[in-house]
């Protein structure tokens, strides 16, 4: 199991996508994230653990890679679409189905940042919770966010953003929420934001995890 996830996390890392894949030139040939995400999941690996331990693992190295400047744009691209060709396995599993839906929460990363994989990780454990989830995408303006709440009536609004430069605008979408409708509960993540800053824009609830804000989701009900 452990050999399996570590490979996982390689094709991530190393922006492995499938068989088919000519990229990376050493890897050429051999089962991507795509084949070995389905593989693991039919060995009965749990879905969670080959969510963490193989491609957040991975992409969290790349990464690190990235920061260290020892990788380039191109290559974490590469691993993103790596990602995502994996994740089209996971999703099923985070979504039972049987589970009627408990309310809806509108999702988004907002104005001028793009990162979405975290933003469809958390989008899928709420659905698989039995949350409607509706996704606005990336660089999400704070009147798509007003038009989604009133159009739609969630019961929450969820906000990402991964650069510290975005993260900024999560306060002015707050704001404007919580002065048009009160009562929607605006929950707030993404790797740059903290506790500290939720507390300081008036945000509901700030998780670092899918599953904490999950949690939180299913106790406001
Ligand atoms: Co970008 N990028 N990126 N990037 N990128 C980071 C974030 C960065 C930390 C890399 C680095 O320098 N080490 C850095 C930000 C620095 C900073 O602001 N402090 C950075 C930068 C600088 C940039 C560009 C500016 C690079 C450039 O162009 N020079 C550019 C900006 C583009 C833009 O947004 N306008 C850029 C572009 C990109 C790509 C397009 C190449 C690609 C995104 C592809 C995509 O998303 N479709 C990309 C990627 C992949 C990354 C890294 C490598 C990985 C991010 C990721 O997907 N992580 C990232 C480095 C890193 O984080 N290690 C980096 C995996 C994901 C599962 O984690 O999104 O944190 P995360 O989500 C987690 C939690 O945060 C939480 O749960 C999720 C699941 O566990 N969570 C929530 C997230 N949202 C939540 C909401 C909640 C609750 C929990 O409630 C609502």
């Amino acid at each position: 199991m452990r050999e399996l996830l570590e490979r996982i996390a390689l094709c991530v890392e190393r922006g492995k996508v499938d068989a088919n894949s000519p990229h990376p030139h050493d890897m050429k040939g051999q089962d991507g994230a795509d084949e070995l995400t389905k593989k693991a999941l039919e060995s009965r690996i749990p879905a969670s653990e080959v969510l963490a331990k193989g491609l957040i693992a991975g992409m969290q190295t790349v990464g690190e890679r990235f920061r260290d400047g020892e990788v380039y744009l191109p290559d974490v691209l590469m691993s993103a679409k790596s990602l995502t060709s994996a994740m089209k396995h996971l999703k099923p599993y985070f979504q039972s189905g049987e589970v009627k839906h408990k309310g809806k929460i509108v999702m988004g990363t907002v104005t001028g940042d793009l990162h979405d994989i975290g933003k469809k990780i958390v989008a899928m454990f709420f659905e698989g919770g039995g949350w409607e989830v509706i996704d606005l995408g990336v660089d999400v303006s704070t009147d798509k966010f007003i038009q989604a709440v009133e159009a739609h009536k969630p019961l929450a609004v969820g906000l990402s953003a991964l650069l510290t430069t975005t993260m900024v605008s999560m306060e002015s979408i707050t704001r404007e929420i919580k002065a048009k409708t009160p009562e929607v509960k605006v929950i707030i993540g993404g790797a740059p934001v903290t506790q500290d800053f939720a507390d300081r824009i008036g945000a509901d609830a700030y998780y670092p995890d899918p599953q904490g804000a999950l949690d939180y989701l299913n106790a406001a009900l």
